[in-house]
């Protein structure tokens, strides 16, 4: 094993993310974080289609970012890795998969705009990880920009901790930079130099009074961080004055890693001011991997909780949380080592599928671009080539130790198209390219429809699967006609049922038999299918099971009602038999699936439809309008709120009522009231509407 370098320490490492709301600013952060750090010597901007970070075609061309990149830096002495990810909410998956890695993230929020829906919606993702946060409030710039009005409204849209570690100077076009409230200095940046340099002054004398107060109000907040250091609190108490910055950093990142404090930091990152602040402030305050405590997992065969070391020589634990075909190396897996070092040629198992990988290269990238690395130590990001079954979510680890890491959770999709080929020639390239887009992105499915026979592709919503209709084209050069979108429905059931099926032919040749007795319940909605086994004293042999449990899985695959999956029901496999001659797997998985069928026909099946979570901002003068045709549109509305000179309310609308919408709010609003849209729930649909789509 070799050693890791002075500068990556794993004290020294930080891995982290940049999350918000969709243009927030988080590439325009990162270019300017990759400038400064000395990665670029050119800063790429993502209106001109010349971001680094968003290196995909259509990235550059729509000016979003789609998929989530990740990069390395050096800043003072740490190694700071680093995942821009995007805001849309189609993408939500590459946020998910993001936080499940990274040990901190930076809130970009809009000086304008404060939290924007999709901002809480990714805080509450990174609070469900217990991921640590600090905020960087940006465009201060911009006309509006507000830097109280944001902190006010972290505290109240997202329950923040929020804590202003610095105080603006300036505003809009005025904006300078920023005065530090824990080294009580303000920092000039030179336009002229980009903002590669700044100068350290003097608060400004119209500041002082606010910045002495702020200060203080900080001090008494972080006297509350660790009640246990009373050194801290006496001097807080008795003689701030005597405090050192080092003291003071210390208990932000002891509170900033144990989740109780936001401190919120300024800048803009457009006109190239307060990123090196903010750099200074992720590696002062984010947590290392060693901060972030052992590593929980579970024993591959017994599922006993394990606890691991988070050490370079302790046994390997690697998370798959990416997987892209790239069009020179083929099959990149991304991994988060979580303890251990991974070696080239390493042989590893992978704990979740139990199957066995090899890793023949090892890369790091900085968006897409790669160098080749022999080792990763715990706590890097690596990709991976060589790995052929591991999907996102699955476990590596070295063989002599077969543990399972928590598992990520994907939201399931709420819209789909039918597709098919331009071309008969199309067909196999079409077949291939779904695949392999299916691989990658775990909230894109692929279905045929047993009825027509057509292929059906689901996803997050309309801008998801447009542009996997582009990635098809451009990088599988297959051409395909899409149907209209429509709502992915489900079906689950009510009531518990059980069944008693046996599967049995006995005429000429060799015969079939099987028979499976099922228990059937409903599980709390959104907890998915739970399929186990209950079978006691091999009235099923052990080695039929797994095909009993997979011929559940396929038959809840297609519903009883009108073909849509079943979800979150409790499946017991919990009685049988066999015959010595004629059983066989697949009579078992054929039988398991003709059960599954009937009980849940049996535990009054309904259809379930999407509900989508909608905010709307918009002028009082039109809110009775808008209010009115959410209202038509079978929504409820939630909550109301002024802020400044609109109205925003939050309402939750069927999917299936949405279409159209933007054009509706325009012409209600004379084009003035704007709105987010993300998936919520699944609820029952009324029973009209469920005969209605049986009837399709
Ligand atoms: N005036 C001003 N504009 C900014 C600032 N930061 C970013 N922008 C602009 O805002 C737009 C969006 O910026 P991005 O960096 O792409 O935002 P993002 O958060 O990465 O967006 P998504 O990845 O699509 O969610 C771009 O046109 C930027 O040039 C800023 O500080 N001031
Ligand atoms: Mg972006």
């Amino acid at each position: 094993m070799g050693t890791r370098p002075e500068q990556d320490k794993l004290k020294n490492v930080r891995n982290i993310g940049i999350m918000a709301h969709i243009d927030a600013g988080k590439t325009t952060c990162t270019e300017r974080i990759l400038y400064y750090s000395g990665r670029l010597h050119r800063i790429g901007e993502v209106h001109e289609g010349a971001a680094t970070m968003d290196y995909m075609e259509q990235e550059q061309e729509r000016g979003i970012t789609i998929t989530s990149a990740a990069t390395t830096v050096y800043w003072k002495d740490c190694k700071i890795n680093i995942i821009d990810t995007p805001g849309h909410v189609d993408f939500t998956v590459e946020v998910e998969r993001s936080l499940r890695v990274l040990d901190g993230s930076v809130a970009v929020f809009s000086a304008v705009d404060g939290v924007q829906p999709q901002s809480e919606t990714v805080w509450r993702q990174a609070e469900r990880y217990g991921v640590p946060r600090i905020a960087f409030i940006n465009k201060m710039d911009r006309v509006g920009a507000d830097y109280f009005f944001c902190i006010d409204s972290m505290k109240e849209k997202l329950g923040a901790n929020a804590i202003p570690v610095q105080h603006p100077i300036g505003a809009e076009n005025d904006f300078l930079g920023m005065v530090d409230l824990i080294a009580m200095k303000a920092y000039l940046f030179k336009d002229e130099t980009m903002g590669a340099e700044y100068t350290v002054e003097e608060i400004p004398a119209d500041l002082k009074d606010k910045c002495d107060e702020l200060r203080a109000q900080l001090l008494e907040e972080l006297a509350t961080v660790d009640e246990s250091n009373e050194v801290f609190m006496m001097k807080v108490l008795e003689d701030p004055d005597s405090l050192t910055e080092d003291e003071i950093h210390d208990v932000i990142r002891q509170g900033v890693c144990t989740n109780k404090i936001n401190p919120v930091l300024c800048g803009t990152a457009f006109k190239n001011k307060g990123i090196q602040p903010l750099l200074d402030a992720i590696t002062r305050w984010m947590p290392s991997p060693i901060e972030r405590g052992e590593i929980k997992g579970f024993d591959a065969k017994t599922d006993e909780e394990m606890m691991l070391k988070p050490a370079d020589d302790s046994p390997l634990a690697a998370l798959a949380f990416k997987v892209i075909t790239d069009p020179y190396v083929g099959r990149l897996t991304f991994v988060r080592v979580y303890s251990g070092t991974l070696t080239k040629g390493m042989t590893l198992i992978n704990t979740t599928k139990g199957k066995k990988e090899r890793v023949s290269r090892l890369l790091e990238m900085h968006a897409n671009q790669r160098k080749d690395r022999d080792e990763f130590f715990t706590g890097d990001i690596a990709a991976c080539i060589g790995l052929k079954q591991t999907t996102t979510g699955d476990t590596l680890c070295a063989e002599n130790t077969p543990l399972i890491l928590e598992k990520m959770e994907f939201p399931e999709p709420v819209i789909s198209m039918a597709i098919e080929p331009k071309s008969k020639g199309d067909r196999e390239k079409l077949s291939v390219a779904l695949g392999s887009l299916s691989e990658e992105d775990p909230t894109f499915r692929v279905q045929t429809d047993e009825e027509t026979g057509q292929t059906i592709i689901s996803g997050m919503g309309e801008l998801h699967l447009e542009i996997l209709k582009d990635r098809m084209l451009r990088e599988f050069k297959v051409e395909a006609n899409v149907g209209k979108p429509h709502v992915s429905y489900k079906e689950t059931i009510t009531t518990a049922g059980k069944t008693d099926t046996k599967f049995v032919k006995q005429s000429g040749g060799r015969g079939q038999y099987a028979h499976v007795c099922l228990e059937i319940e409903p599980n709390e909605p959104g907890k998915g299918n739970e399929v186990v086994s209950k079978i006691v004293g091999g009235v099923i042999p052990k080695e039929y099971i797994p095909a009993c449990i997979k011929g559940v899985e396929e038959g809840l695959s297609t519903g009883v009602l009108a073909g849509y999956s079943i979800v979150d029901t409790k499946v017991s496999i919990v009685f049988g038999s066999y015959h010595e001659v004629d059983s066989n797997e697949m009579a078992f998985k054929i039988c398991a699936s003709m059960a599954i069928k009937d009980a849940a026909k049996k535990s009054s099946p309904v259809i379930l439809e999407p509900i989508m979570k909608v905010v709307v901002t918009t002028p009082e003068d039109f809110l009775g309008d808008v209010m009115g045709d959410i209202n038509r549109r079978r929504g409820k509305i939630m909550n109301q709120k002024n802020e400044r000179n609109v109205v925003i309310f939050e309402a939750e609308v069927p999917l299936s009522e949405m279409f159209g919408y933007s054009t509706s709010l325009r012409s209600l609003s004379s084009g003035r009231a704007t709105y987010t849209m993300e998936p919520s729930t699944f609820e029952r649909v009324p029973a009209k509407i469920q005969e209605e789509i049986m009837k399709k």
